[in-house]
């Protein structure tokens, strides 16, 4: 088994009901399993593409499956929930899922990098990161709490925490995001 980390992202359609589904459809991957699911953030849209808001989280793994297999059931679980591949780069989706981190791989890829190419780019996917495993080293990088520490504070700022999971679905604190 290894250990690997999720990032996923919505910001089309019920946001926090497409989470959640995500959440319980990477716990029933064959070989998986869950080990801890962070925060859910609502973060403004990154990448330059004038869109809504997104919510942000991710989940950690225990996997015999290796990093391709992985990705090709997280592109699955993306389907199964309604995403489609027609619109602009880093525009508006109903489901994201990425590999953020696979154990100590480092991959290069036509279709798989790991770890992600721009996680160390990303608050909103390095805060729900550093709340699961602060201390893990990015293979090629730094800690997730080094990286993070580099980014503008006010990047950092701008997400705000809008639910927690207790284990079988989000517990909301704002009712801004359905
Ligand atoms: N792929 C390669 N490496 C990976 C990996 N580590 N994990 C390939 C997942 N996929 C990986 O994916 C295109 C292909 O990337 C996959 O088929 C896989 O073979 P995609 O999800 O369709 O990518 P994309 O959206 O067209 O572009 P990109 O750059 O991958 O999108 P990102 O990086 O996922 O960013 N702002 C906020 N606040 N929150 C967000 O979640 N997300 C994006 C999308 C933009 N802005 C955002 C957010
Ligand atoms: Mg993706």
């Amino acid at each position: 088994m290894n250990p690997a980390w999720i990032g996923l992202g919505s910001n089309l359609g019920a946001s926090m009901r497409v989470l959640e589904a995500a959440v319980v459809g990477i716990g029933n991957l064959e070989h998986t399993q869950l080990q801890a699911v962070s925060p859910s953030y609502r973060t403004p849209p990154w990448g330059g593409v004038d869109q809504p808001d997104f919510v942000n989280a991710v989940v950690q793994v225990e996997t015999a499956q290796t990093p391709g297999q992985l990705l090709e059931n997280l592109l699955q679980i993306e389907s199964e929930l309604g995403r489609t591949r027609d619109g602009a780069r880093w525009g508006p989706r109903v489901i994201d899922l990425d590999v953020l981190v696979y154990a100590e791989s480092q991959l290069n890829e036509p279709d798989l990098i790991v770890p992600h190419p721009r996680l160390h780019e990303r608050a909103f996917a390095l805060m729900p990161l550093h709340d699961l495993s602060p201390e893990l080293e990015v293979p090629g990088r730094a800690s997730v709490r080094e990286l993070l520490q580099r980014l503008d504070p006010g990047e950092r700022d701008r997400l705000k925490v809008i639910a927690e999971w207790d284990g079988s679905g989000w517990i909301t604190h704002q009712r801004e995001v359905s």
